[in-house]
């Protein structure tokens, strides 16, 4: 039998690699550890079996509720809990530094105390900065760190942690580097499910700038296996870089959700940009690939397929996660209203 610890496990990516997980092990014991911040939702983890599922809510910059549910046992930490929206990192950095590089510390630390026999870190592509534009150039494990955004940045820092952990302590850990996820019960701050939701309701979907940035779309469950496969197979101390080589331009992105929606193309409108907004995002994961057997199973066109239909099925899912909070986040961050029923 294995136990994992999995922070941030009622977020988005989080809540999928919980389901992974019981379904792939019969007998794995999970604590699912997260503070339920704005985008933490208990909805997320509707219908898993308590038996095999314990739901902590509480915060991983407190060490000693960390060591209070942290047990013994545990064989593997998965560390997803993270302020993880760069518009709001731009806005306020603040919490950012708290969860993504204290919290890390945090967890590090916890994990040596109690002798856990793994450390996975849940990082992002984003720690290496941004590629130009159409160009055949792919982050790799070797690519220099270049983070562009305080979000970027607090998650490079969280790796030059776990890095040291390895080297001085050596604690046995495993980081993986991400691109954009989309899938069910991704929050509609990110792009891909605020442009879905706004356009089910005839809202129109913000572009930023010219909408010509690239970025490597990857269906959540695809990443999650990665993880998983990461997590069984990986060398200690190593990275890996994960990426289903699906490069869209976010333009592209807005018109197939469109066009799958069969709402008209006018509902696209651009708006100002982000500020030091990166160009294009690439991942090349044959290390992935070639180490640990590694392959997505969804194309974009099947993944799209699952995401729109999810979202068409869970109006209730959307319409609560809409609530005031968001539509003030909405409005301070776009200067208008969205439609809520
Ligand atoms: P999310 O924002 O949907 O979920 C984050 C979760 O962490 C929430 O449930 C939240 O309640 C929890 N959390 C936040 N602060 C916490 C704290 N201090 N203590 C305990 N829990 C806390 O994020 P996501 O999109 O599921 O991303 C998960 C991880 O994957 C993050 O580390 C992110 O940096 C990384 N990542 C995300 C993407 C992406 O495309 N979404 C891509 C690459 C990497
Ligand atoms: O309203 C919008 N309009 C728009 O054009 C929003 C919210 C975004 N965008 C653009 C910005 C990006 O080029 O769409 C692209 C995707 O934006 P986000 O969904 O905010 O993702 P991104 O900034 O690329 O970061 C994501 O990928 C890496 C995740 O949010 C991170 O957590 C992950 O680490």
């Amino acid at each position: 039998m294995k136990t994992f610890f999995v922070t941030g496990g009622a977020g988005f990516i989080g809540s999928a690699f919980v389901r992974l997980l019981l379904e792939e092990y019969d007998d794995c014991r999970i604590v699912n550890y997260d503070a339920l911040t704005y985008a933490g939702n208990p909805d997320n983890l509707a219908g898993l079996n308590p038996d095999r599922h314990r739901f902590v809510c509480a915060d991983i910059t407190d060490p000693e509720a960390v060591l209070a549910n942290l047990d013994e046992n545990t064989d593997v930490i998965v560390n997803f809990a993270a302020e993880s929206h760069v518009d709001r990192s731009i806005n306020s950095a603040a919490e950012f530094l708290q969860t993504n590089i204290a919290g890390t510390q945090v967890l590090l630390d916890a994990a040596r105390a109690r002798g856990v026999k793994r450390f996975v870190q849940i990082s992002t592509d984003e720690v290496m900065g941004s590629l130009p534009e159409d160009d055949d150039k792919f982050f790799t494990e070797a690519s220099p760190f270049a983070p562009n955004s305080p979000y970027a940045a607090s998650k490079a820092a969280a790796e030059h942690l776990v890095r040291a952990a390895h080297h001085t302590f050596g604690l046995d850990t495993v980081v993986t580097r991400c691109g954009n996820n989309y899938g069910p019960r991704q929050f509609p701050e990110k792009f891909l499910p605020l442009a879905l939701a706004n356009a089910m309701k005839d809202d129109s979907i913000p572009i930023y700038g010219d909408g010509r940035n690239v970025r490597d779309w990857i269906y959540v469950e695809d990443h999650c296996r990665a993880i998983l496969a990461a997590l069984e197979k990986g060398r200690a101390g190593a990275v890996y870089n994960i990426g289903a080589r699906n490069e869209r331009r976010n333009i592209e992105v807005a018109e197939a959700l469109l066009d799958a929606l069969g709402k008209p193309r006018s509902l696209i409108k651009f708006v100002k940009d982000r500020l030091g907004h990166d160009r294009r995002y690439a991942i090349d994961p044959s290390l992935a690939e070639t180490e640990l057997g590694w392959r997505p199973r969804e194309t974009w066109a099947t993944g799209l397929e699952k995401t729109i239909n999810w979202y068409r099925e869970n109006g209730p899912w959307i319409e609560k996660v809409r609530n005031l909070a968001y539509r003030d986040y909405y409005k301070a961050q776009y200067g208008t209203e969205v439609t809520v029923d």
